[in-house]
C-alpha cells in the first residue's frame, strides 16, 4: 500500500541536498499488491450492499477493484452455491462437514482462480464472506471442531488472509427480519433456530476480538447510509485513501 511519491527537482536535475519537494497527493497509488477486503457479519447485516458499496466508493478513488462473494464468484463455485442453499424435502439432515467441505470447494476455486491473480494484478478485491464465514457457521453454529476447519481452511486458502475484514455486526433479530422481507429463504435461514444464529454472532465479535489488527467492526443496524459512511471511514483510516481527486 502506499502512494506514489513524485520525484524532487533536486532528484530531477541530479543534484544532491536540498529539500525536495513533494506535489499533494489526492490519489491512492494502485497498490503493487492488490488489497483483500472481506466484509462479514450475520445474514441480513448488509454484505452484499456494503461490498457493491464499497467497490464503487474504491473505483471512484482510482482503484481498479474486483467485487465478488461466497459461496460463488465462479462457475463452479455458482453452482455449489446453488446446491448448498437450496431448500431441501429431504428428512436427513445434512451433514455440516460436508457443508464445510463444499464451502471449502467453492473457496479453493475462487481463490485459485479469482482472488490470487487479481491480487497479483494489483487490483484490489472486495468479497462478501470468506473463510471467517465457515469457522463462525460450521464450527460455532454447528459444532465441527475447529482444527478440522482450520485444515480445511488452509487447503483452501494456500494461507491467504484478508488485509482488512469489515465485521458487519447486527443483532440477530434485526439481520433476520430484513432477510424475512424477501421471498426466498436459504437452506440455513429455513432449518437453524435463534440459538444457532447468535452463536454465529458471538463467534464473529470473538474473532474481531482476537485479531483487532485484522478486523473492524461495524454496526450494520442503521440505515445503508449509516454503514457505508462507517465503512469508508474504516478504509480510509486503514490503507489511507480517503482523498477523491
Ligand atoms: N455460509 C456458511 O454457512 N459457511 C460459509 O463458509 C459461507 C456461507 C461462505 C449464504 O450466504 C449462507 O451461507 C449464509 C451463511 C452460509 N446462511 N445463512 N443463513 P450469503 O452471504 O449468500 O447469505 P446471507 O448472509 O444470508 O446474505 P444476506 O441475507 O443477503 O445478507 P447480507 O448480504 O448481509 O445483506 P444484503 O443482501 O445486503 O441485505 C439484505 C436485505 O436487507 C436487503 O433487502 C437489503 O436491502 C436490506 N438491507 C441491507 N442493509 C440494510 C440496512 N442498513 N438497513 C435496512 N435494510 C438493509
Amino acid at each position: 500500500m502506499g502512494y506514489a511519491a513524485s520525484r524532487s527537482p533536486d532528484e530531477r536535475t541530479g543534484r544532491q541536498g536540498s529539500v525536495g519537494y513533494t506535489r499533494p497527493v489526492t490519489r491512492p497509488a494502485a497498490p503493487a499488491h492488490g488489497w483483500f477486503i472481506t466484509i462479514e457479519g450475520p445474514e441480513g447485516a448488509g454484505k452484499t450492499t456494503q461490498a457493491d458499496a464499497l467497490a464503487r466508493h474504491l473505483v471512484d478513488l482510482g482503484l481498479d477493484v474486483h467485487t465478488t462473494r461466497e459461496p460463488g464468484g465462479t462457475w463452479l463455485g455458482e453452482r455449489l452455491r446453488e446446491i448448498l442453499l437450496a431448500r431441501t424435502d429431504s428428512a436427513a439432515p445434512t451433514d455440516p462437514l460436508t457443508d464445510a467441505l463444499l464451502f471449502n470447494a467453492a473457496r479453493r476455486q475462487l481463490v485459485t482462480e479469482v482472488i490470487r491473480p487479481a491480487l497479483d494484478a494489483g487490483r484490489t478485491v472486495v468479497c462478501a464472506r470468506f473463510a471467517d464465514s465457515t469457522l463462525a457457521y460450521q464450527g460455532y453454529g454447528a459444532g465441527i471442531p475447529l482444527d478440522r476447519l482450520r485444515a480445511l481452511e488452509l487447503a483452501a486458502t494456500d494461507s491467504l488472509t484478508p488485509d482488512l475484514t469489515i465485521l458487519l455486526d447486527v443483532p440477530v433479530e434485526v439481520g433476520l427480519e430484513r432477510t424475512r422481507r424477501r421471498k426466498e429463504w436459504n437452506r440455513f435461514e429455513d432449518t437453524e433456530e435463534v440459538a444457532f444464529f447468535e452463536r454465529v454472532r458471538a463467534a464473529y465479535l470473538g474473532f474481531a476480538e482476537a485479531e483487532p489488527d485484522r478486523f473492524r467492526i461495524v454496526d450494520g443496524s442503521g440505515s445503508v447510509a449509516d454503514s457505508d459512511e462507517a465503512i469508508r471511514n474504516v478504509v480510509a483510516a486503514t490503507f489511507g485513501v480517503a482523498q477523491a481527486g
